[in-house]
């Protein structure tokens, strides 16, 4: 099987510059050659445009840079889209968050029941009506769910990608008022760093796996960097304290792995300026090492 890596430069879903260099970072930290090592063919696709803000957003709009934000998510769908239609495995390199709207966006056409395993210190479950930060970084599961401004809900021409009773969320542990609300209203699985705590990594991933294996048939994992502790992975915008270890993310991949459940993968937020000597990305790579199987090879 065929790995297809595209890169996604985006950094407008948030405010904090640098997360543009994430998918240059992801490569210097050879991703490809690690994947080559599992006997994987690789085809890199390069990066998608990023239109570049010529001004500061318009103050009168809730969703920080909407338009170049869509635009380039609907540039990232159609790429994910073609990368399935070829038979495949797209593997997307952000760029901040946002872009999983894209790549939910090219991946959802092609299954009826799309699962999605949500790795991140955040729900990222706000609409335009509950974001406290604008910030659309914050909103790409909730928009993939069907809920939020329609420009980004019906991106690639359809809306909803995903249903709340295929997603699981693992790692939370910095939730708004108003992703809490949607969680409840919508019945969406969350383990928040007190399950992983109390249950341990292992018990955590057999459910999750468990919970999607059967009723789904394709599983995209979207894994925010800041899921992991701070220690671990201190190059992203919006670190929060009490994450999952290196060890114990490692331990999820390779459950992953094991599982075969895996269809599609991005990993994002990954911004070298806030990094420590690429540390960031060099930790990205070494998970997708788990994930493509690296203790199996
Ligand atoms: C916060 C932060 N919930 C927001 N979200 C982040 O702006 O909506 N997601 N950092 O990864
Ligand atoms: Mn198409
Ligand atoms: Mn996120
Ligand atoms: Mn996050």
């Amino acid at each position: 099987k065929k790995i297809s890596l595209v890169g996604v430069p985006m950094d407008l879903g948030q405010t904090r510059r640098g997360v543009d260099m994430g998918p240059s970072a992801i490569r210097y930290a050879g991703v490809i050659e690690r994947l080559e090592h599992l006997k994987y063919d690789v085809e890199d696709n390069g990066d998608i445009i990023i239109g570049r803000a010529e001004r500061l957003h318009n103050p009168n709009e809730r969703l920080k840079n909407l338009k170049l934000v869509a635009e380039g998510n609907e540039k990232l769908a159609e790429k994910v889209d073609n990368i399935l239609e070829n038979g495949d495995f797209p593997l997307v390199l952000g760029g901040d968050h946002s872009i999983a709207i894209g790549t939910l966006a090219g991946v959802a056409k092609h299954y009826k029941n799309l699962g999605v395993i949500w790795y991140d210190a955040h729900g990222d479950l706000n609409t335009e009506e509950t974001s406290p930060s604008g910030n659309i970084h914050g909103t790409p599961l909730a928009a993939s769910l069907g809920f939020g401004n329609p420009v980004l809900t019906n991106l690639h021409g359809y809306s909803p990608k995903i249903k709340p009773e295929n997603v699981v969320v693992i790692g939370a542990r910095a939730l708004d008022d108003g992703e809490k609300e949607l969680i409840k209203e919508q019945g969406i699985k969350v383990y928040t760093m007190h399950e992983i705590d109390r249950l341990g990594m292992a018990r955590v991933m057999e459910e999750a796996i468990d919970y999607l294996k059967e009723k789904t048939d394709g599983v995209h994992l979207s894994l925010d960097l800041d899921g992991l502790d701070p220690i671990d992975a201190p190059g992203v915008g919006t670190p929060v304290m009490g994450g999952i270890s290196y060890r114990e993310s490692h331990l999820a991949m390779e459950m992953l792995a094991e599982s075969e459940l895996i269809t599609s993968a991005e990993f994002v937020e990954v911004n070298p300026i806030l990094d420590e000597r690429n540390r960031t990305a060099k930790v990205a790579v070494a998970l997708m090492g788990s994930l493509f199987g690296e203790k199996l090879a």
